[in-house]
């Protein structure tokens, strides 16, 4: 009747952690379990354990893996919080961060010394990640002093990997072939380096980029704008009509105000993040490095994004087309969750 979770904080999101054989195999039964587990669909998510926002309406399914390159398997799922709709397009670096310290704990991985590489396959996109736990004494280490833009206080440092993740859910990494397009007179970078991201100037759609998540949020003519340009976008970038899934994300740039290399807010795709994805921002940041892209600068190697409540750290190696971040993780509680269910037992 209950099921064992961990709940925890995987960078600037907040997660429910599982282990896959702890729920249902089929996927419309564990979707269905999972909506009601988070309280979807409710905006307040109040009979569920999700927080009423995208960012703290997540899950990861997690097990060992059949990979010979890795050592479990990574499925993330984004639990829509006031839709009944649990979205596997998308991947997810801030869970996934996450996902290193939960393979520990849970067994699945061994810790070996003072940092454990987790070897993670995002089942999402096949790409690979390698998460590195600090792991002293061989415990998980959660404490420590990186501050990440975003979070109160500071915690251990978690470095994350990326191989492979151009073209992760769109076909290639800059999917129409163009380093511009034109997105009903909007020029526009349209580009998957993770995550499938559209980089627009924030004066081309008439605001500064310097607004607050909540006064773009509040801008009705704005976010009727970018949805407009979003499903354009979805169909060029081959991901076809995207009105009911979650990417690709919307990106506003503008110069920085702050020493960065460049000021970014993200619409993922409906809310305006509080800073930014991970995988986002390892598309953004490649795409400041790809010449003639709109968000194209000459900084080289590491990329400083603003965003509204910070910055973020990207390294790109364009010649390997790896990625690196630093992030934090923190687990915040394990125990058993009980879903809602009828008077007759069912979910
Ligand atoms: O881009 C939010 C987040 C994300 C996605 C979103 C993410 C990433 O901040 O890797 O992590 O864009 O929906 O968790």
């Amino acid at each position: 009747m209950s099921i064992p979770v961990v709940i925890m904080r995987g960078g600037t999101s907040k997660g429910a952690y599982f282990l896959r054989e702890d729920l249902p195999e089929d996927e419309s039964e564990r979707d269905t379990l999972l909506l009601s587990v988070m309280g979807s669909p409710d905006p307040r998510q109040i009979d569920g354990i999700g927080g009423g926002h995208p960012l703290t309406s997540k899950v990861a399914v997690v097990s060992a893996s059949d990979d010979p390159e890795a050592d479990v398997d990574y499925l993330f799922l984004q639990v829509q919080v006031d839709q009944p709709r649990v979205s596997a397009e998308q991947p997810c670096g801030n869970i996934l961060a996450g996902v290193g310290p939960f393979a520990v704990e849970r067994g699945l991985v061994a810790a070996s010394g003072d940092v454990t590489p987790v070897r993670v396959r995002m089942v999402n996109t096949g790409a690979l990640a390698v998460v590195s736990v600090p792991t002293p004494g061989g415990r998980v280490e959660y404490a420590g002093d990186t501050a990440l833009s975003g979070v109160p206080g500071t915690a251990a440092r978690i470095e994350v990997e990326f191989r492979d993740t151009a073209g992760s859910v769109a076909p290639g990494l800059l999917p129409t072939g163009r380093i511009v397009d034109d997105l009903d007179g909007v020029p526009a970078t349209l580009i998957d380096n993770g995550m499938p991201v559209v980089l627009m100037t924030a004066t081309s759609l008439g605001v500064t980029g310097e607004e607050t998540p909540a006064e773009l949020e509040a801008d009705g003519r704005l976010r009727r704008r970018v949805e407009e340009l979003r499903l354009l976008a979805g169909t060029l970038m081959g991901l076809g009509d995207v009105s009911a899934t979650t990417v690709p994300k919307m990106c506003l740039i503008s110069p920085p105000t702050d020493g960065g290399t460049l000021s970014t807010r993200m619409f993922i795709p409906h809310r305006v993040h509080a800073s930014i994805g991970v995988l986002a921002a390892v598309t953004v940041g490649t795409a400041v490095a790809m010449p003639g892209s709109v968000a194209h600068t000459e900084a080289a190697g590491a990329v400083r994004l603003e965003h509204p409540t910070g910055f973020a750290d990207v390294v790109i190696d364009p010649g390997t087309g790896r990625s690196a971040i630093v992030s934090t993780a923190r687990l915040l509680m394990e125990g058993r969750v009980h879903p809602r269910r009828n008077t007759e037992g069912a979910i």
